[in-house]
């Protein structure tokens, strides 16, 4: 029997390679060539399965390009690169990577807060700068982290896994706003306490962004949400870009309406918006936020087993709409 086509669309572990080509036959792009959307699809048409990052583009143009393709494997647990709604209609399955990324990205979340609150990217940049003469009483003197008040906006499993590092880790106080309030006992597994998006902005000394990306949630935090946050408050965004407005966010901070802000997304990345690259109280990292080797491989070996999952047993382990599944 001939093994069906899929398309791995960037470079991957080569594990995960040798896991798919068991099943498939496989294009890869080890060398990892930029492609754009007509790559893409001249790559795609006759293929059956897709394995993607969140950098590439599944909409009703593809779809429609590709009519033999039956799963698009994200190895991401978002999925707004994906037209859901044209997948489900044309009866396409999507699946994504939930739980394996989970602690590593809250990890990184907080990595991200502590170097903002403590001011470590800035300070670091100063030290190789030569300018480092004397100690001083106030030289990067930041934002107290423990004991402050946490607040995390969406509060799916990486919101719950900050939440826990904050309140069981460093003694904060958790308030979280989110489109639905958590059962109460895992509110007290995180020791959080759910508030309006107006008390969120207004009392979080750090305030972390988690929720997906949607267009409900477009520019999400914008200036009128940053005009009421503290002055002295931190903001930390590894959701999606576009969740916040960045030259907003670009303007507060320059004017320091608020402390500093602590960024793995962006709106139009990998571009950065000219305004943050120009302010110091600023840390910015390149969309890492999942990236410890162990947690990548299980993200590859995840979309991997979704693709043999559903092509071969015809049981994907994460779909994310599985009404295609039961329409068969
Ligand atoms: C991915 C992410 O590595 O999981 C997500 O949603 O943002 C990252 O963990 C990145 O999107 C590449 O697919």
């Amino acid at each position: 029997m001939t093994k069906p086509s899929i398309l791995v669309t960037r470079a991957t572990f080569p594990e995960v390679l040798d896991k798919l080509a068991q099943h498939f036959e496989v294009e890869d792009n080890q060398p990892d060539t930029a492609w754009s959307k007509q790559d893409l699809i001249a790559r795609l048409k006759g293929k059956t399965g897709v394995f993607t990052t969140s950098g590439e583009a599944i909409d009703a143009d593809v779809l429609a390009a590709c009519p033999e393709l039956r799963i698009c494997a994200n190895t991401a647990v978002g999925f707004n690169n994906f037209d859901l709604k044209a997948m489900t209609a044309r009866g396409v399955l999507g699946t994504n990577t939930p739980d394996v990324l989970t602690d590593s990205t809250a990890d990184f979340g907080f990595a991200l807060l502590m170097a903002t609150a403590r001011r470590v990217a800035e300070s670091e940049h100063y030290l190789r700068a030569g300018k480092w003469d004397r100690w001083r009483y106030d030289l990067f003197a930041g934002t107290e982290v423990n004991g402050s008040t946490l607040g995390i906006l969406g509060m799916g499993r990486i919101g719950q896994g900050i939440a826990r590092r904050g309140a069981h880790g460093f003694g904060m106080q958790v308030i979280y706003h989110n489109r639905s309030r958590l059962p109460a006992e895992q509110e007290a597994a995180c020791k959080a306490r759910y508030v309006s998006k107006e008390e969120l902005l207004r009392e979080a000394d750090h305030l972390v962004l988690v929720l997906p990306y949607s267009p409900e949630a477009h520019h999400a935090i914008g200036a009128a949400e940053l005009a009421q946050m503290k002055p002295t408050a931190n903001l930390i965004n590894i959701a999606r870009g576009g969740i916040v407005d960045d030259a907003a966010l670009a303007a507060a901070l320059r004017d320091k309406r608020i402390a500093g802000a602590g960024l793995d997304v962006y709106e139009g990345e990998p571009k950065v918006h000219p305004g943050l690259l120009a302010v110091p109280n600023v840390v910015l990292t390149p969309h890492i936020a999942s990236a410890t080797m162990p947690t990548r491989l299980a993200m590859g070996m995840l979309a991997a087993d979704n693709l043999i999952g559903y092509l071969v047993h015809g049981k994907p382990l994460t779909p994310l709409n599985p009404e295609v599944l039961e329409r068969k």
